[in-house]
């Protein structure tokens, strides 16, 4: 049976090389694994999606000369992805202004006539989130003027 024997320079420099390497990987794994995080938070940056949404107003006089009217966010359903960043914008058309909260957040703000709102959205959790004009809120109300935000 034969064995490699290594005299000591040979062993020290094997050592020095071995740690280099250790070091190396360390290196290149460690720094490797947040570059795609910075770029993955680079490109969610670039990438918000902008959804346009107008105030509309649905008004009427009926055979008996009665005025009926209502407002609503139009579209009355935008759908979003989990975790994706969106820009809501939206443009008082109909009604002077219309306050707003959006259910299960702390998301509020006011729609003003001639005036765009921008609200910037990103829901972590799926859902039907209810975007509710606190003035128009039910039918007795001039409304429903609800929308729906629907995060799969
Ligand atoms: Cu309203």
């Amino acid at each position: 049976m034969r064995f490699v024997v290594l005299k000591k320079g040979s062993m020290m420099f094997f050592l020095l090389f071995m740690i280099t390497l250790s070091a190396a990987a360390i290196w290149f794994f460690g720094t490797s694994g947040s570059v795609p995080v910075a770029s993955r938070d680079q490109n969610q940056h670039e990438q918000i999606r902008e959804i346009h949404m107008v105030t509309g107003e649905f008004s009427a006089k009926t055979s008996g000369g009665k005025e009926i009217e209502a407002y609503r966010w139009d579209p009355g359903t935008v759908f979003v992805n989990k975790g994706e960043k969106v820009r809501l914008t939206i443009l008082g058309v109909n009604g002077k202004e219309h306050p707003f909260i959006i259910e299960g957040t702390n998301i509020k703000g006011v729609v003003k006539q001639d005036d765009e709102t921008t609200v910037p959205l990103q829901f972590d959790k799926e859902g039907i989130y209810r975007f509710i004009c606190l003035t128009h809120s039910n039918k007795d109300r001039n409304g429903p003027m609800i929308a729906y935000i629907v995060v799969d």
